[in-house]
């Protein structure tokens, strides 16, 4: 592993573990004998989870694994959003709240089970009369806001393909996936609300827009009263036309696998991968690691996790998982600290909420605010706390659990991707002993393995490249138009064993105890979202004062990683590597790709380190990222240029 990023090298030393409490375990969701049934009989285990929802046809067979393609649940019918909304109505549960809404300025909604039948049933009608059919892709660009959940069921309702996209990416940004995808409508609002202030939304869609023919419809939620921009006869407010629609609509059943959403995550190249995911196994997995991994009790627990909806969290863990096992969820639309730092705790007590889900980078803010933040709420309510995105170190971990866990909460820390659609490495909250760091074991009925270059297990002790030899039914089917992208990604490296490379390091601890080491590959972790380095490369070059760049994530005490850049500037420009220079370069990788883009520092200089190959070593660049002492450069063309960057920037320059 020569490149490998954050090796945690202390956590070999960390040697606390905390056993699950009698009380949890005699009534926790999930028990240590699952493991042996996922093991012992892998399509039996999850053919049983499968009977978590409702199939208008039954399945004739589990699985079709023809590496790398799967099949889960062949045969088998089922409708997503039936199973999401309208099956918990049927069966009496239309009052049970699915949302405690809470919007950034204080507004709030409450929405039932039957609200959302009626709300995502208008809005399936509405796509219906802009011509929206089963197959087709819908881009959904939203805040935090009920219409982004109702959106994605109304398209999952009539089987037509969401792609949402994160608020905070910018026009290009959005240009690019609507593009991929060949998006026939767009599912935006005329503003969001960003720490207190309303910040437009429209007017960036309408730049993308101007670059997509194949967008028939711009569908605008009001949501800041922000004027906006209006092409008459392309662009349709929601109000106007959802709120006339018919509240039934008959939910189609579709094929287990047909496909369900798009979602965009970077990879090691400029171009975003779009991950495809299909219906019956995908929500199969979301629902039952829902349910055992947050020891979720229908009509009991209040759960919130915190994550957007433009991210791969959102997707699995506010919508699919949660509403599949009849959740009472909070959902916020802002930024933690608006108006006050005590915001999350103050929701927290407001609805007693049981489990939270959030993610390090988080949690490693709130400890920099301070314990006495958390210390003025009521936070008796809380029963199971969860971690995702990146690696928790086990300072933050051990805060969490003391300062917001009272010390009396399981820890889960869930190890999944984009492409994993839902949770496969994590402690069963009851069941399995924690570790502060450690995401511990596969779940039931999945199966990993930490490997060398050589495909050889590594025992207790050992570390290497994390590898998922099993398929799983959430995982991804593909990459949207590109096979061989997909193939290349993630099936090449171990094509002979047939395991799937989740680009991540990985260790085990004597005790045989999964410990995550952070990205193998060019992809860096900035508050658990990924970017590529080299999308911030292409937008620092697209910049007319920019000869050739360079950049790495460097480890950050908030962020995870932060993302460093080295740029050389062109002739003139050189001469002026200033302040305001290097402002002008933050702020443009801002508006290519969107402010979690930002470098954190940028470097001006004169040479980059490369290899005879002309491969730039991102290695010894993360060394002076992290003020460290410059590793081996023999296989540097120039070997010099290591110490011409040093002392060039040891001289401030
Ligand atoms: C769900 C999500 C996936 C990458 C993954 C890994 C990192 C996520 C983690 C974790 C250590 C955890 N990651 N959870 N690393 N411990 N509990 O984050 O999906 O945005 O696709 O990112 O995030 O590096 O490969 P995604």
């Amino acid at each position: 592993m020569a490149d490998s990023g954050p090796t945690l090298s202390n956590l070999s030393m960390e040697s606390r573990s905390f056993p699950p409490s009698e009380e949890f375990a005699a009534q926790a969701n999930a028990t240590e004998e699952w493991y042996a049934r996922g093991d012992d009989d892998r399509e039996g285990f999850w053919a049983e989870q499968a009977e978590r929802l409702h199939w208008h046809q039954k399945w004739d067979q589990v699985l079709d694994w023809q590496p790398p393609f799967a099949k889960w649940f062949v045969g088998g019918k089922l409708n997503v959003a039936y199973n999401c909304v309208d099956r918990h109505v049927d069966e009496g549960h239309g009052d049970q709240v699915a949302f405690h809404w809470e919007g950034e300025p204080g507004d709030t909604r409450t929405i039932t089970y039957a609200d959302l039948k009626s709300e995502v049933s208008k809005a399936a009608n509405a796509l219906t009369e802009l011509g929206v059919q089963a197959g087709d892709r819908v881009a959904i660009q939203l805040p935090m806001i009920p219409e982004a959940v109702f959106s994605m069921l109304a398209c999952a309702r009539l089987g037509a393909m969401h792609s949402v996209v994160f608020g905070g990416f910018s026009p290009g940004a959005l240009k690019a996936r609507i593009e991929d995808a060949e998006c026939k409508l767009l599912i935006t609002s005329d503003g969001q609300y960003r720490r207190g202030k309303p910040a437009p939304m429209k007017e960036n869609t309408d730049e993308a827009v101007a670059q997509t023919p194949t967008i028939e419809h711009v569908l605008v939620v009001k949501r800041t009263e922000t004027d906006v921009p209006w092409t008459e006869g392309r662009d349709v407010w929601w109000h106007d036309i959802v709120d006339r629609q018919s509240g039934e609509h008959e939910a189609q059943p579709f094929d287990a696998e047909h496909p369900l959403f798009i979602l965009y995550t970077s990879g090691t190249t400029g171009k975003p991968k779009g991950i495809l995911h299909t219906s019956g196994g995908y929500l199969t997995q979301a629902a039952y690691t829902h349910h055992v991994v947050f020891d979720h009790k229908p009509g009991e627990s209040v759960y919130w996790c915190t994550a957007d909806i433009g991210w791969v969290t959102g997707h699995s863990y506010i919508v699919y998982g949660p509403l599949a096992n009849r959740a009472t969820s909070v959902m916020y639309e802002g930024t933690p600290n608006t108006p006050h730092e005590g915001r999350h705790w103050e929701i927290v007590q407001k609805y007693g909420v049981s489990i939270y889900y959030t993610a390090p980078t988080l949690i490693r803010t709130f400890m920099k605010w301070g314990k006495e933040i958390p210390e003025k709420y009521d936070l008796s309510s809380l029963r199971v706390l969860g971690s995702v995105g990146e690696p928790i170190n086990p300072e933050a971990w051990m805060w969490y659990r003391e300062n917001v866990g009272r010390d009396n909460c399981p820890i889960v820390d869930t190890w999944w991707q984009t492409e994993t659609g839902a949770i496969m490495i994590a402690p069963l909250p009851g069941v399995t002993a924690t570790k502060p760091g450690s995401a511990m074991r596969a779940l039931p009925g999945i199966s990993a393995e930490v490997v060398t270059e050589e495909a050889q297990p590594v025992g207790p002790g050992g570390g290497g490249y994390l590898v998922l030899d099993k398929p799983w039914p959430s995982m991804l089917r593909g990459i949207w138009g590109d096979e061989e992208r997909f193939r290349d990604t993630y099936w090449s490296r171990f094509a002979d064993q047939g395991y799937y490379f989740a680009g991540d390091g990985a260790k085990y601890d004597d005790d045989g105890a999964i410990w995550l080491l952070g990205r193998v590959d060019d992809v860096m972790n900035v508050s658990g979202h990924r970017i590529s380095t080299t999308e911030v490369e292409s937008a620092l070059v697209s910049h007319p004062t920019v000869a050739e760049a360079a950049v790495v994530g460097a480890s950050d005490e908030t962020t995870g990683q932060g993302i460093v850049a080295f740029v050389i500037l062109r002739g003139n420009a050189a001469k002026d590597g200033g302040e305001d220079a290097i402002k002008a370069l933050r702020d443009h990788v801002a508006k290519e790709i969107g402010p979690i883009a930002k470098p954190r520092q940028i470097m001006v200089v004169e040479e980059l380190p490369k290899t005879r190959s002309g491969k730039i070593m991102r290695r010894l660049l993360r060394d002076v990222a992290e003020n460290r002492e410059v590793g081996d450069v023999t296989t540097l063309a120039d070997s010099t240029v290591m110490d011409l960057i040093s002392s060039g920037l040891k001289e401030g320059k």
